[in-house]
């Protein structure tokens, strides 16, 4: 009962528009498995492939998307460890290697010859999308598919960078971009962690999801007079975050961080803006012993863990759902920056 055509939503050239038309439905490879996707998170990342943003080649034409959750309807003659039925995720990484010295270290997102799905292969923005066995997530039975979609990238990359900071409970986390897809889910699951959070964002409706998400101030990136000055008012020492998770997708806040991180405190850069640099003074990093580093989704224990903390009720994405025919909709709410919390599509309409 698997169809020979589906619909889906493929982006023919650089710059877009994704095109909602009707395509072949492809067959598992040996290692492979095939997901009905029935519902996908929308990324900011899926709009950086489609304008070319990274200096990274994109597979043209493309299928995008990396946060599809769905069912197993068939698998190639290797897969021993997932049955049909059976809930899977489509993650970002859709293979690796598992051979190299990342692949056999648990560093797999490094691996040199990782498949991206909705970059190097085709994603989750279709009714049936491929993926290595070994890589994607396992989603316990009964799990409501569109609420975890967001986990599958913007859930395992911000428990990923809260652990890459090293801040322990009871510390301070500084998240910019907290109103975001990515922002939302770090500021539960930093809740949850034992975390105190800053949430930095612009405008009234983002600071009250942020609120509402349990960040214990809220610092206006487009109001502050002195947004610096700000963030270390809300520690209670006045000293700063622990860490700054940045997530934003502008240059300047990536600037700002080590201006108001606590001495000692670390800057875990996730956000990808375009063309964007870093940049610190070379005396205040080194007599204030600052750490700054960048962090890359997370390996396959991380994805499990990740949908671990969602299991246990402990985070419930804000999230709202379309048809996958409206994808080019939410590109555009995307790129003006309307968007509180996460877009997931609905791939039956
Ligand atoms: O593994 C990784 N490193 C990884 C994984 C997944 C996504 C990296 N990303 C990248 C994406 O490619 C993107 O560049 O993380 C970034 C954020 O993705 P997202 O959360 O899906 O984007 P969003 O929902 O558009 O949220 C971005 C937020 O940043 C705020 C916006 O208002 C928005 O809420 N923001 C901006 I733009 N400038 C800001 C500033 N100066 C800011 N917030 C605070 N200060
Ligand atoms: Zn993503
Ligand atoms: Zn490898």
């Amino acid at each position: 009962e698997i169809p020979t055509e589906q619909w889906a939503q493929v982006v023919e050239a650089t710059g877009g528009p994704a095109i909602y038309k009707k395509i072949p439905v492809q067959q598992p490879g040996p290692d492979e498995v095939l997901i009905n996707v029935k519902y996908s998170g929308v990324c900011h990342t899926d709009l950086h492939a489609m304008m070319g943003d990274w200096p990274l080649d994109v597979k043209l034409p493309l299928v995008g998307g990396h946060e599809g959750a769905g069912v197993v309807v068939a698998k190639g003659s290797l897969v021993k460890d997932i049955e049909l039925g059976d809930l899977a995720g489509i993650k970002w990484l859709n293979g690796s290697c598992l051979a190299c010295s990342f692949c056999m270290t648990s560093d797999e997102p490094l691996c040199a010859n990782a498949l991206l799905s909705g970059y190097t292969v085709d994603g989750s923005f279709q009714q049936y999308a491929i993926a290595k066995a070994a890589h994607v997530a396992h989603i316990p039975k009964g799990t409501r598919l569109d609420e975890v979609a967001p986990v599958l990238c913007a859930g395992i990359t911000v428990y990923k960078g809260l652990k890459e900071s090293g801040a322990r409970p009871g510390q301070w986390v500084a998240i910019v971009g907290a109103g975001g897809g990515l922002g939302s889910m770090a500021l539960q699951y930093a809740k949850a962690m034992g975390l105190n959070t800053i949430a930095i964002d612009g405008g009234e409706e983002k600071a009250v999801s942020c609120q509402a998400l349990g960040a214990k101030a809220y610092v206006d990136f487009l109001s502050s007079k002195d947004l610096v000055a700000e963030v270390k008012a809300a520690t209670p020492d006045g000293t700063g975050p622990h860490a700054v998770i940045l997530l934003a997708v502008q240059e300047k806040p990536f600037q700002q961080a080590t201006e108001y991180v606590r001495s000692r405190g670390t800057v875990i850069c996730i956000g990808l803006p375009a063309k964007a640099y870093l940049k610190a003074p070379v005396f205040d990093t080194v007599v204030r012993m600052i750490t700054i580093k960048g962090s890359y989704v997370g390996n396959r224990q991380d994805t499990q863990e990740a949908l671990d903390f969602f299991s246990q009720g402990l985070i419930k994405v804000p999230f709202k759902t379309v048809g996958l025919s409206e994808l080019q909709d939410v590109f555009e709410l995307m790129k003006a920056g309307k968007i509180v919390g996460r877009y997931v599509v609905d791939t039956s309409k």
